[in-house]
């Protein structure tokens, strides 16, 4: 089963293998040979994650182009920040990397071409058995100077990287030459390895129809079953601006050169800072940092509404990153994509704090629940609402303490409510790493979108 079929099964999957720019980028690939079969571009999804469409595929084979490139990406606070970044074939700069999505045991070629100033590599965490040209690829040195972690290729080059699709779970791929300078500049993207099992029938068939098709393993058991609907990535990295312009200005080319104290500024999910982590993919007022890190949910129903969200956790920084999803806990069912068991035993746990860290990722089912029968205006909350002039309303406030009400809002706010949905905020509790530049609340931060159930006017299906 490849990522295009499943995608397919649904209207509203959020897991659609990318139209639009990312796929025009790598079907324009100069070091693909093959012929590929044009198609119209759709729009990415709004939301959820976004695979690139290999440059060309066939039963059991994903072939990717990846360039190695600069470019400048937008910050909130106005600021824009010189990158290095992975694009897809012959794609607009973007960070981070595009994501891959191939089917475990599928053969992956990734053919990387540099176009930076420096040598460069990707290197495929956790995967073994990777070949670089048709050999290992393996460490390079300069005389007894590590010069990077596997094979590389010097600026103007291109080197292909080959491997069978490991087991099952969230991977992390990032330069492995100079990583202090050269992830932190931005060569770093995520590949997502689906496994070939498939939900229990007998399961799927008590599913209401409308959930039925998003039915997915995360991994090859039972246990790590989701909804397709509600899949997410959080890549969350860290950049220092002063060693960003000074590779910009040609003043910087390696690590050994940057004598200022390394000092990160800005904090990203998929490449932005909050606000603009909410933006949807494909914002225009983003064009190279096409990926959004919002989640977006509905209330546990056991009839109804049964199978959790996943999110997909990435990190790459200085240190580890308590992410904390406001209003329940996450389920981690797996780290590095190795599930957790124990033999039979399943290892997974509920978390508060989702703590990801630097070169890991972590996989978490996540289930909203309305608790307390639940709250509505036929069983309100116990507390009296503030009077209109006590409260500050923010633009998402719908003008109700009710999931699915709308109320008045205040003349003055600008309401971007769009059915009565709540938003949870979700952020990284070194609370310092939520800002821009010092601002808070920014950085490492973003919201999660409750819709109350079965909510047809919600936009949704
Ligand atoms: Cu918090």
């Amino acid at each position: 089963m490849t990522a295009s079929t499943r995608t397919s099964a649904g209207h509203r999957g959020r897991r659609i293998a990318t139209a639009g720019v990312l796929a025009l980028a790598a079907f324009g690939g100069a070091t693909v040979s093959s012929p590929v079969t044009p198609s119209v571009a759709a729009p990415p999804p709004s939301e959820g994650i976004v695979c690139t469409n290999p440059s060309n595929s066939s039963a059991g084979h994903k072939n990717y182009v990846l360039t190695a490139r600069e470019g400048v990406i937008q910050m909130p606070d106005g600021n824009s920040v010189w990158m290095w970044s992975y694009a897809a074939g012959n794609g607009a700069f973007q960070y981070p990397g595009p994501v891959l999505c191939p089917t475990a045991g599928d053969v992956v070629t990734v053919t990387l071409r540099n176009q930076l100033p420096v040598r460069t590599s990707a290197q495929f965490y956790g995967i073994e058995g990777v070949q670089a040209n048709g050999i290992a690829a393996l460490p390079q040195f300069d005389g007894t100077v590590l010069r990077s972690l596997t094979s590389d290729v010097a600026p103007g080059g291109s080197i292909t990287y080959s491997f069978a699709a490991p087991k099952p779970g969230t991977y992390l791929y990032q330069s492995g030459n100079d990583p202090e300078l050269q992830v932190e500049m931005g060569l770093v993207g995520a590949m997502i390895v689906s496994p070939l099992a498939l939900p229990d029938p007998d399961v799927v068939a008590g599913l209401p129809p409308a959930e039925a098709g998003f039915a997915r393993l995360a991994y090859d058991d039972q246990a790590t079953m989701y909804s397709a609907e509600h899949e997410y990535l959080l890549m969350l990295t860290e950049l220092d601006p002063d060693l960003h312009y000074a590779v910009e200005e040609g003043l910087v080319l390696s690590s050994e050169d940057y004598a200022g104290t390394y000092h990160p500024r800005y904090f990203m999910l998929n490449g932005r800072s909050f606000p603009d982590t909410v933006a949807p993919n494909g914002a225009a007022w983003l064009p190279n940092q096409p990926y959004g890190a919002m989640a977006h949910v509905e209330p546990y129903d056991a009839v109804t509404n049964p199978l959790p969200a996943l999110i997909r956790y990435v990190a790459v920084g200085g240190e580890s990153y308590p992410f904390h999803p406001h209003s329940n806990h996450e389920k981690v069912i797996a780290k590095d994509g190795r599930r957790l068991l124990d033999g039979p035993a399943d290892l997974s746990a509920e978390r508060f704090a989702i703590v990801v860290e630097p070169g890991s990722t972590v996989d978490a089912l996540f289930t909203w629940e309305h608790v307390e029968d639940p709250y509505t205006q036929a069983n309100p909350i116990p507390v009296p609402a503030p009077e209109g002039n006590n409260l500050t309303e923010g633009d998402l406030y719908s003008g109700s303490p009710y999931l699915g009400a709308q109320g008045n809002l205040n003349p003055e706010t600008q309401g971007k409510n769009v059915c009565g949905e709540y938003y949870h905020v979700a952020h990284n509790h070194n609370l310092s790493e939520a800002t821009n530049y010092g601002a808070a609340f920014g950085g490492h931060f973003t919201l999660i979108r409750v819709d109350p159930a079965d909510s047809t006017n919600c936009g949704n299906a």
